[in-house]
């Protein structure tokens, strides 16, 4: 039974299943790779939540003038994660979404399922993602003393996309955009045949909506779907860039729009790259916008 763990013959309900061994501190030179597996009871048939720890390191956020596509928001400036963190190895499901909201739908699209356990949820505010944090740090936040579950910054994001690249994506620059259908899944052929769409990928990636996660190759870091699939919520607010340099930056203070980040199987190839910034009210909740998460100890302010 989804959500309930063996614990529940004896009325208590036990989402995390099992206690692990906490993962390294947060900061020590750990390496990247090392992966762990949130103990979140699941259908059987769905994919596990893996998270995957990125090193601490420093980059150039933002793309070069001479990028093709880009805007005039993605002014370079170099950043330095201070702390080793984990990230979702894959976009949240829609099985693991629905241990926190089981009667949760992410619809459909012209006909095709959207709702599926292993395609990424949809259809979930930047409040929707907040309450589920709060509710996973409740549930399993125990297993791992000192950190917390939450959305990656803006700056986290980007670094754990381009997994040391400095191209348009973590594939390379494709700037006849027809590479991306072994690595994402983007707006392609498929969308095109389907229902005319225009401006895609000139290459199939089989699906014309959400893909189940883990589809098509992982960056260097090991994550898949860091572009394409669905937009990924950030906590950031919208903002400029500061100039010069930032550690751990966490976006302004305020604002109307938060970030969402690595476009999607239905937006323009321009917008599947590492540096494109997209943002949306926090009570948007869409078809192509889902989420990752992040397991860290520290918590920027929301
Ligand atoms: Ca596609
Ligand atoms: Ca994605």
């Amino acid at each position: 039974m989804r959500g309930r763990g063996f614990l529940a013959g004896l009325g208590i309900v036990a989402v995390c299943v099992a206690v692990q061994a906490a993962p390294p501190v947060a900061g020590n030179d750990t390496g990247g790779g090392k992966t762990i597996t949130i103990p979140l009871t699941l259908p059987s048939s769905a994919k596990p939540l893996e998270l995957v720890l990125i090193p601490h390191g420093s980059f150039t956020m933002g793309s070069p003038t001479s990028e093709q596509g880009r805007y005039p928001d993605e002014t370079q400036y170099q950043v330095t994660i201070s702390r080793d963190f984990y990230i979702g190895k894959y976009e949240v499901t829609n099985a693991q979404f629905r241990a926190f909201r089981p009667n949760h739908n992410s619809k459909e699209y012209n006909g095709l399922t959207l709702n599926e356990d292993d395609q990424p949820v949809v259809y979930v505010s930047w409040y929707d993602v907040k309450a589920f944090f709060e509710w996973l740090n409740t549930q399993c936040g125990n297993a791992y003393p000192g950190m917390r579950f939450r959305l990656p910054t803006e700056s986290e994001w980007e670094y754990a996309c381009r997994a040391g690249t400095e191209t348009r994506r973590y594939w390379g620059d494709d700037l006849n955009e027809d590479q991306a259908c072994g690595y994402a899944n983007v707006r392609d052929l498929t969308g095109k045949d389907k229902w005319d769409w225009t401006s895609v990928f000139h290459c199939n990636d089989g699906y014309g909506a959400t893909a189940p996660v883990g589809q098509f190759q992982p960056n260097a870091f090991g994550l898949y779907d860091m572009i394409g699939n669905v937009w990924e919520w950030c906590n950031d607010w919208y903002g400029p860039y500061p100039s010069g340099s930032a550690i751990d930056p966490v976006g302004p203070d305020f604002g109307e729009n938060r970030m969402n980040r690595g476009g999607s199987w239905f937006y323009y190839p321009g917008y599947c790259r590492s540096a494109h910034r997209n943002w949306n009210y926090p009570t948007l909740s869409d078809l192509n916008v889902g989420f990752r998460i992040v397991l860290s100890s520290w918590t920027p302010q929301q």
